[in-house]
């Protein structure tokens, strides 16, 4: 740990200023920030790697969806030189080479903890202090908790019956192991089809003797048209780019439009697919293929409007899928595109051509349970050597209702969230004093590209954790009513989004999980709004939060 003193306290008995749980992406960057403004910071992180989200999804396929050279730190001008990309999205491995990194190079290693997950967290106000429990066993007190627990890191994995039985390997793309899992020529089943399912059905593929992919709801994805990024378009990022991570850090969703992001076709607001003629649709299938659905700008707000454009990509499916069982099966229904995430992937749809996959549909033949020789569906059992879930994560909120964590009179954040989360801009909620969370709900979250995000919400948190401890403060709580105020804001936003829309299930809004709470948690009105609304909270002396 570096730093002598006790920054803002005078209990020396403290083992540390700040106590970080997570040394993913926003941990390190916030154990590098918090240290040089001369706080004691202790990181606390249950992986044996530092990394997070990139240590833990080492599943084959797992890569980035946003552009490497944004998706990447701009607070220091010789680490973005000295960094080469490989490719527009960057793999897992390269990902967590770059955390690697990072870690070595601001020499954070020495104050992180790794293997040592948080069990539980107590505000003692007493003291105004916080006494974290680790699942090693040991007891550490602090002033300040910061959570960079991150938003989708708590795994979810259903229950199906008769699990333990299973004969065969039993893994979970988000907690792939280090040493890996053997593949080669075995029967694989898979179940899930989101961004991880997507990407890792196509590289199963091409190692599986057999595999067998179970689906529940059909995706959306477009081809990422990910390829090697060569040294003339990198050359040209990286001349540009402090003009590029400025407007980054101005926009709405940290986003550069870097040659890599220009990917997709974005809607025209002025192009209707609800006055378009069947020729003109036609032909916007013609040109775009897949992103014929993409392009129109009523889309976005208008059901009947985004099911004419569902119904596009359906087209795009049948074109793909040789066999037209499989193919029905494969087309999204009943919910709208920009209800989930878009995925990006590399040749989804044409896998389901080879001869070494099959589709179940659980729709139509749902699974009855796991037996040891592998999943019994309503139609028979389909003999599997490892089964993978890819199935997603209780996300947003998972990762900090799976703590013990209490705040004021005894108060446990999994109660209190029940009926979903509730938090002031996603840095702090009420009832918990000296608690900040990095992109929590109530931000702008996942939406926005998260390194440059992090950089603008842990230099927020610093800025703040430095006014306390120069004015003596050892106490900071967010005011109920700043907090409600701020909830009542975030829904308004959402109004009339797909991400909302009645037939919306997705882990934005929390209907991937059976029994929790349907809140969607996410500020819609744009990074830049929101920070602009940080500063001037900031410039007002935290109004809205209680500090003494
Ligand atoms: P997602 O996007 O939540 O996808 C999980 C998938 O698993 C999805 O297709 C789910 O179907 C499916 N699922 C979940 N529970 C079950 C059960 N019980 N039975 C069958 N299928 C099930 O998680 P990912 O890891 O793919 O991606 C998460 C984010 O990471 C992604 O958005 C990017 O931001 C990176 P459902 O659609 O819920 O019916």
């Amino acid at each position: 740990m570096r730093g002598e003193a006790i920054v803002g306290s005078t209990n020396s008995t403290l083992d540390a200023d700040i106590v970080i749980v997570g040394a993913g992406m926003s941990g390190l960057y916030a154990l590098k920030v918090l240290s040089e403004r001369g706080f004691r910071v202790v990181v606390l992180e249950r992986a044996a790697g530092v990394g997070g989200t990139w240590y833990w999804n080492r599943y084959p396929g797992a890569r980035c969806d946003i552009p490497s050279l944004e998706y990447s730190f701009g607070f220091d001008p010789e680490l973005e030189q000295e960094w080469d990309w490989t490719e527009h999205f960057a793999g897992q491995p390269e990902i967590e080479r770059y955390l690697n990194h990072i870690a070595d190079r601001y020499d954070l290693r020495r104050d992180i903890r790794l293997e040592t997950g948080v069990a539980a967290a107590t505000f003692d106000e007493a003291t105004d202090t916080w006494v974290i429990d680790t699942e090693t066993g040991e007891q550490l007190r602090a002033r300040y908790c910061v959570m960079a627990t991150g938003g989708l890191s708590a795994p979810h994995r259903p229950d199906w019956p008769g699990l333990d039985t299973f004969a065969g390997e039993v893994v979970q793309t988000s907690l792939w192991p280090e040493d890996g899992v053997e593949l080669e020529g075995r029967r694989i089943g898979i179940v899930g089809n989101g961004s991880s399912g997507v990407q890792a059905i196509p590289e199963l593929a091409q190692v599986a003797g057999h595999l067998t992919v179970f689906q529940r709801t059909a995706a959306f994805t477009w081809p990422s048209q990910n390829k090697p990024l060569t040294d003339e378009e990198q050359a040209e990022v990286k001349a540009r780019y402090r003009e590029l991570r400025a407007q980054q850090y101005a926009s709405p969703l940290a986003t550069a439009n870097t040659s890599g992001a220009v990917i997709f076709t974005v809607a025209d607001p002025d192009r209707h697919i609800l006055s378009s003629t069947p020729e003109e649709r036609e032909a916007a299938l013609d040109e775009h293929g897949f992103s014929a659905s993409r392009i129109w700008g009523d889309a976005a707000k208008d059901l009947d409007a985004n099911e004419m454009a569902v119904e596009l990509f359906r087209e795009m499916v049948r074109r793909t899928v040789h066999d037209p069982e499989v193919a029905d099966s494969l087309c999204p229904k009943d919910y709208p595109i920009g209800c989930k995430r878009p995925v990006l992937d590399n040749g989804y749809f044409e896998t389901f051509n080879r001869p070494n996959v099959s589709l179940v549909d659980l729709g139509k033949d749902p699974v009855v349970e796991v037996v040891p020789d592998g999943v019994r569906t309503m139609k028979g059992v389909v003999e599997l050597d490892v089964l993978i879930f890819a199935t997603g994560f209780d996300a947003v909120s998972g990762a900090l209702t799976r703590i013990e964590l209490r705040g004021r009179d005894g108060r446990l954040l999994r109660d209190d969230w029940a009926d979903g989360p509730r938090a002031f801009m996603g840095f702090g909620v009420a009832g918990y004093p000296n608690m900040f969370m990095i992109i929590g709900p109530g931000s702008v979250g996942v939406l926005a590209t998260y390194p440059p995000h992090i950089e603008l919400q842990v230099g927020w948190i610093a800025d703040f954790l430095g006014h306390l401890a120069a004015n003596g403060h050892t106490h900071v709580e967010v005011e109920p009513a700043a907090q409600d105020e701020w909830c009542a804001e975030v829904e308004a936003a959402a109004q009339g989004s797909m991400f909302t829309a009645p037939t919306c299930n997705s882990w934005y809004n929390g209907g991937n999980i059976d029994g929790k709470a349907r809140v969607f948690p996410i500020y819609l009105g744009g990074l830049d709004r929101f920070m602009a609304r940080a500063r001037s909270i900031a410039a007002s002396g935290y109004e809205g939060f209680t500090i003494r």
